[in-house]
């Protein structure tokens, strides 16, 4: 059994992971006055804008609400495009380091590989890979929502002779000009890096199995007066993105089904179309995910445009879900997706009539043909929310592991806390809200913050969440997805919003689901004048 030799705390808080949430996180603890250390296992900071480093990875959400509401950032970092690129999205959280002085903080390539509770001293004891051993009162593990990369379960990946990327763990200086590709999975990672690979491969053949509704993302660069016009913005961005269902700056227009005619609708969904990205999704119909007649509509204006755009209608055809309902998963957001398809170069395989049967030393092989390639890309997507947590070693009190606590699926107090380990606060945690993720994360930094501030004027030492609080959020997780119809449709079609995309993860919502405002209501009340009724404080 561990032993905590070290009883004085050695800082008062350990973060683990470099990403928006975790560097969000060491703001909000230095700001509180806490000393804290910040590890991360890559070699430089960013998360997942740090390991995605395949072509074409950029946000799908604009520029200017993909960020935090913190004034010297607001008007000191200039964005370059209305869809921050991976470096771009990975130089503005290096930024904040620099600006708010929190650099000499984060110790890079530390892997954490274990943070065991003891109780005797009130501290965790964390590890890493290269043997770092630190003991803190608190740990905020700032995992990551999507950052455990999985690989497809197809026989012979390891035979291939050439190069295989997985898009979610790429690495500098891969070369794919004049050669061979073949990709894997054609969903948001897939969507981004197949038009991008086209442009400099000699050839690159699509492995789809479940077509998706791509947005047009319409990305251009920000001139010097919309940069401007943001800056004098935010206050007003700020007030919208609070409003706003999933976080963005856009407005929900309070038409639903029944109060408008069909040509309306048409002109409503042109509009967002045309807009691009998530204001197709969420700032048009109210009731895209609740009523099956406006998505049934959505999904036939999709189609057609689809139609309109590859002019092959075979192809076309392969690339149009048929009766998959839209936002059952999380849409794609794509540039010139569709378009890509029109190339001589790209050729799309449908693998539900023609199955990959394995890969060989030259390729893939499917039903009807060998296809070979110098390059394989598997955009095949992560074990989300619990997979991150899964990856780490963590013992709460007597001894008991997380993944133990979790064996019937995630069990969180908010996302945030979880019975049996206390002083341990998840940033944007598995059951946290999916919604625009820097928006979540402020909200869960700042509320962490709280609960730890009152902590320290108690002069309390140890919060622990109760198990009812857990049973009491894990079922309104559950009921979210009960009872909306499209999210719920999400479990057939291996969403991995309710982890359905990992044979054999226990089945449940790995988000709240209830939007932004909903959560934010949530986590107000279980902080009302301070008290923390969900909350052991002792
Ligand atoms: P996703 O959304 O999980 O997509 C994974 C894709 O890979 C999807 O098209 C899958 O098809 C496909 N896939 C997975 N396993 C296989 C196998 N065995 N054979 C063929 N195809 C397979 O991951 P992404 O990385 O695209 O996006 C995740 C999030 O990351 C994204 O929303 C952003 O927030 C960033 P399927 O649909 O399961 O048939």
């Amino acid at each position: 059994m561990f032993e905590n030799q070290d009883a004085a705390p050695g800082v008062d808080a350990i973060v683990i992971g470099a990403g928006f949430a975790g560097v969000r996180m060491l703001l909000e603890l230095r700001r509180r006055g806490l000393t804290a250390t910040l590890l991360e296992a890559g070699s430089d900071v960013g998360g997942v804008w740090h390991w995605n480093r395949y072509p074409g990875a950029r946000t799908d959400t604009e520029a200017w609400v993909y960020c935090f509401p913190l004034p010297e950032m607001e008007q000191g970092w200039d964005w370059k495009e209305r869809y921050p690129s991976r470096a771009e999205a990975q130089g503005y959280i290096s930024r904040i380091l620099d600006v708010y002085g929190l650099r000499d903080s984060v110790r890079l390539n530390e892997r954490v590989t274990s943070a065991r509770w003891d109780e005797g001293s009130r501290t965790w004891a964390v590890e890493t890979e290269r043997g770092t051993r630190l003991v803190s009162r608190f740990v905020f593990p700032a995992l990551g929502q999507l950052s455990a990369p999985i690989l497809p379960d197809i026989p012979g990946l390891d035979r291939f002779a050439g190069e295989t990327y997985q898009t979610g763990l790429w690495p500098d200086g891969v070369d794919l000009a004049g050669k061979r590709v073949g990709v894997i999975g054609t969903a948001s990672s897939g969507v981004q890096v197949i038009p991008e690979v086209a442009k400099v491969a000699s050839h690159v053949t699509v492995f789809q199995r479940t077509p998706n509704y791509v947005n047009p993302g319409r990305n251009h660069a920000l001139t010097e007066e919309q940069r401007a016009d943001i800056k004098a913005r935010y206050s007003q961005i700020w007030e919208q993105v609070a409003a706003h269902p999933q976080g963005f700056a856009m407005t929900m227009r309070g038409i639903t089904y029944d109060d408008i005619t069909d040509e309306e609708r048409m002109a409503i969904l042109t509009d967002g179309w045309e807009k691009g990205g998530f204001h197709f999704t969420w700032s048009t119909l109210d009731d895209i995910v609740v009523d099956k007649r406006t998505n049934d509509f959505v999904t036939d204006f999709f189609r057609a445009r689809i139609r309109e755009i590859v002019t092959d209608p075979e192809v076309a055809d392969t690339l149009s879900p048929k009766g998959d309902p839209y936002a059952a998963k999380r849409p794609p957001v794509g540039h010139e997706y569709y378009e890509t398809f029109n190339r001589d170069n790209v050729t799309l395989v449908d693998i539900k009539s023609d199955p990959i049967e394995t890969v060989t030393e030259k390729g893939v092989k499917t039903g009807s043909a060998e296809h070979e390639f110098d390059v394989l890309i598997l955009a095949t997507g992560f074990d989300a929310g619990t997979g991150a947590y899964d990856r780490v070693d963590i013992t709460g009190v007597d001894g008991r592991s997380l993944k133990d606590a979790w064996s019937d699926g995630a069990w969180t107090n908010l996302g945030i806390m979880v019975p049996g380990f206390p002083n341990l606060f998840m940033v944007a945690g598995p059951q946290s809200a999916y919604v625009n993720l820097p928006v979540a994360i402020e909200m869960g930094a700042r509320w962490i913050g709280a609960a730890v501030g009152r902590a320290r004027e108690l002069g309390v030492t140890r919060i622990e969440t109760t198990p009812e609080s857990a049973d009491r959020w894990t079922q309104i997780t559950v009921s979210v997805v009960e009872q909306v119809p499209m999210f719920a449709a999400g479990e057939q079609l291996g969403s991995w919003l309710l982890g359905a995309n990992v044979a054999g993860k226990p089945r449940r919502p790995q988000f709240f689901l209830g939007g932004s405002p909903a959560y934010q209501e949530a986590l107000d009340a279980a902080a009302t004048d301070g008290s923390y009724e969900t909350l052991v404080m002792s």
